[in-house]
């Protein structure tokens, strides 16, 4: 292979302390495994699973640090020290001024769509996050991509691929009027893009825009450290600024952030909302009550929000951010080496095989990304997760399948859990997948849920005689 050949590694700012056993069960299991769940990878139990790759979210290694600070939880119902604690690391590393903690992502988007979209608003931002795009609709608000188009080509290689398309936003705000705008809702390193960041520049010219508009910007801070990481490599003047800088100088170009703190901030559950302006925070505040929990919990323990403030200082720490960005980069980079099509350039927290192209006799309509997630369980008991069609779900107008451009399968990364040999065993895994991928059929859906379908839908495999 070579890859180590004339370059000096970069390594884990760490070393293990504890390990959990994990073990790849028979073909014949997986077989059996993967028929019970529906040919749906959310639906298999991790036991079935060797290396988890559906999600980082919630999956990261805590550091000995976090875990005594498991032990400092004040579990009193109002006014826990250990929110105070989480508040002030909020505050001093993103600069808003007031939080208000969530039980997760999902939690905070609830509370700022309900806060300040009106039916019949419309959301600009760049490309739809699933559980973002439906709180935003059952606020009554409509979602519209602004995104640049390289974002939606897999083998572009634009190094900020997540940056906003400053004339369709203009567009937009010709067509309805900055007044029907709910906000510009950006988020760093976009997952559905295959986590491309959006430059500092960028930013700075939306913000100018949206001034002169009187239109605010809220941001998905949920992987925003990886995005500062990008900016810090590929953006001009911010060589030789921290992490923390380019976080602090981000994020006081926008109006406040949700934030899955399951994702950078090294926890298995949390979250919280931070927002400059009196009026959307007391609002907030108040109706966190009503769906999480007090107003100083927000559905987490006092055990939980402790962990979470000193997981925020640690995710800040450019060492950690490399090492866990590279990681990525070494399965990615691999992978390219061995001609499987995937999303370029390798973004911050997963890679993204470009499951269209590795199966083009596949029809999107029979679900090409949610087979490479089946057959790549079958050939290794590696768990990926669908990011095409099934996650793009039905439009509420026409209750047609969206066709996203991107049809693409994710293998994401927990933080500080896995190996560089865990990486190997992925990658050939994947190209195993590759090389026999004529022999793939595709799917067919046979159970739809409602809400978020990809989560619970049912599958069988096309069966050629019967299905065509
Ligand atoms: C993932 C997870 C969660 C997420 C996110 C961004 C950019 C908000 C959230 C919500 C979990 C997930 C969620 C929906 C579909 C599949 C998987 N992403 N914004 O694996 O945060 O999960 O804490 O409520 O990525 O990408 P939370």
């Amino acid at each position: 292979m070579g890859q180590q050949l004339g370059r000096r590694s970069w390594a884990e700012p760490w070393k293990i302390k504890m390990v959990e056993p994990i073990h790849m069960i028979s073909r014949e299991e997986r077989q059996k495994a993967i028929e019970k769940a529906g040919f749906n990878t959310f639906l298999l139990r991790s036991e079935e699973v060797y290396i988890d790759l559906l999600t980082d979210s919630g999956t990261s290694a805590m550091s000995d640090r976090q875990w005594a600070g498991i032990m400092l939880g004040d579990e009193s119902y109002a006014g826990s020290r250990n929110f105070y604690h989480l508040e002030e690391a909020v505050q001093s590393y993103y600069g808003y001024k007031y939080v208000v903690p969530t039980h997760q992502g999902r939690g905070a988007e609830h509370l700022i769509s309900q806060a300040v979209i009106k039916p019949g608003m419309f959301v600009p931002g760049n490309m739809y996050f699933t559980t973002t795009r439906l709180h935003q609709e059952l606020a009554g608000g409509t979602f519209v991509d602004v995104i640049i188009d390289d974002a939606h080509e897999p083998s572009n290689t634009h190094p900020f691929k997540g940056n906003i398309d400053l004339d369709k936003l203009q567009a937009l705000i010709d067509k309805v009027g900055a007044d029907r705008i709910a906000y510009v809702s950006l988020a760093g390193t976009v997952n559905m893009a295959g986590g491309q960041p959006v430059s500092m520049a960028n930013l700075r010219a939306l913000r100018e825009l949206c001034d002169k508009h009187g239109i605010r910007i809220y941001l998905d801070a949920t992987r925003m450290v990886e995005n500062c990481f990008f900016i810090q490599e590929r953006e001009d003047g911010y060589a030789d600024y921290s992490i923390a800088g380019i976080l602090k100088e981000f994020c006081s170009n926008t109006d406040g952030a949700w934030m899955s703190s399951k994702k950078d901030h090294l926890v298995n559950i949390g979250g919280w909302l931070a927002v400059n302006q009196e009026d959307v925070f007391d609002l907030a505040r108040n109706m966190v009550i009503i769906y999480e929990g007090l107003h100083t919990y927000g559905g987490m323990a006092g055990r939980d929000m402790e962990a979470l403030a000193i997981g925020i200082a640690e995710s800040v720490n450019d060492e950690h951010v490399r090492s866990r960005v590279e990681q990525v980069r070494y399965l990615g980079q691999l992978l390219i080496d061995w001609g499987v099509p995937l999303m370029c350039p390798v973004g911050g927290h997963a890679v993204f095989l470009d499951a269209k192209q590795m199966y083009p006799h596949i029809p999107q309509n029979k679900f090409p990304a949610q087979t490479l997630a089946v057959e790549l369980y079958l050939d290794s008991g590696v768990r990926s997760m669908e990011r095409g069609i099934v996650s793009a779900g039905r439009d509420p107008d026409t209750g047609d399948h969206r066709y996203p451009a991107l049809e693409l399968t994710r293998l994401a990364i927990p933080r500080r859990v896995y190996t560089q040999a865990h990486m190997d065993v992925v990658a050939e895994s994947v190209k195993a997948v590759f090389d026999n991928r004529e022999s793939s059929l595709g799917l067919k859906m046979v159970r739809e849920p409602q809400y978020l379908r990809f989560f619970q839908a049912r599958f069988e495999r096309i069966q050629p005689d019967v299905d065509g």
